[in-house]
């Protein structure tokens, strides 16, 4: 076959697979305050304590406020794996403590096409977000000393666990097996790329500041 048919088929192929994929969804950021000392910004791994209040886009419900609601005390979570809606994991890199954000985030990001409780399918939701504090993560470089007990230079299931149960109870929340457990099995499953049931040093540094 004539070389200049192949390039124009590769072509055709490439206009194909990559004018049919949709756009990846973006999380629109806004920022309302930024605090004028910025000592850290968070990044993936660490774990952030936020308030928030959560709107419908479609009509402006509140739907949910951290002050408001519950025990009225800012949330913890680790940043960037998937422990939170992923609109969060994305809307949230970057961020100074003290700092005041507006994200408006797409279904594809939040709760989709099921929506959840209070909030329809479908749903675009608006989120006013503070950034109280920000800590090392389960996946920040400093913590992987920390994390291998042994010291054998990788980190086993129990370590990872034994580790967030820690830092749960320094944040001076109880102890939760179930929610250890599906942690550890997230970070597992995008760390441990060889497999091995072992999180090596290399695997961890690596993956770092790959979103
Ligand atoms: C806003 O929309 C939600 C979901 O469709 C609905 O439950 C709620 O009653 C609406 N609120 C107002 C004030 O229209
Ligand atoms: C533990 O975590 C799981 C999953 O996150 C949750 O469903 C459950 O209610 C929690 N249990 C306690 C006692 O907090
Ligand atoms: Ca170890
Ligand atoms: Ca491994």
């Amino acid at each position: 076959m004539i070389p200049e048919l192949w390039t124009c088929i590769f072509s055709l192929f490439f206009f194909y697979v990559h004018g049919a994929k949709l756009p990846e969804p973006e999380v629109k950021i806004e920022v309302s305050y930024k605090p004028f000392l910025c000592h850290r910004k968070s990044k993936y791994g660490d774990m952030l304590l936020v308030h928030y209040e959560g709107f419908l886009e479609s009509n402006g419900t509140m739907f949910h406020s951290s002050r408001h609601n519950g025990d009225k005390n800012p949330i913890w979570f680790t940043l960037g794996i998937r422990e939170v809606i992923r609109g969060w994991d994305k809307g949230l890199q970057g961020m100074c403590t003290g700092e005041k954000r507006k994200l408006t985030i797409p279904p594809a990001l939040a709760y989709g096409k099921e929506g959840k409780g209070k909030i329809p399918p479908e749903s675009t939701l608006i989120f006013d977000m503070e950034l109280v504090e920000i800590r090392n993560g389960p996946r920040s470089h400093e913590s992987f000393q920390e994390m291998d007990l042994n010291d054998d230079w990788k980190l086993s299931k129990l370590e990872v666990k034994e580790y967030l149960r820690k830092e749960f109870e320094r944040h001076g929340y109880p102890p939760n097996d179930t929610h250890h457990e599906a942690m550890a099995e997230d970070i597992f499953q995008k760390e441990d790329e060889d497999n091995d049931g072992y999180i090596s040093a290399r695997e961890f540094t690596y993956k770092h500041d790959e979103l």
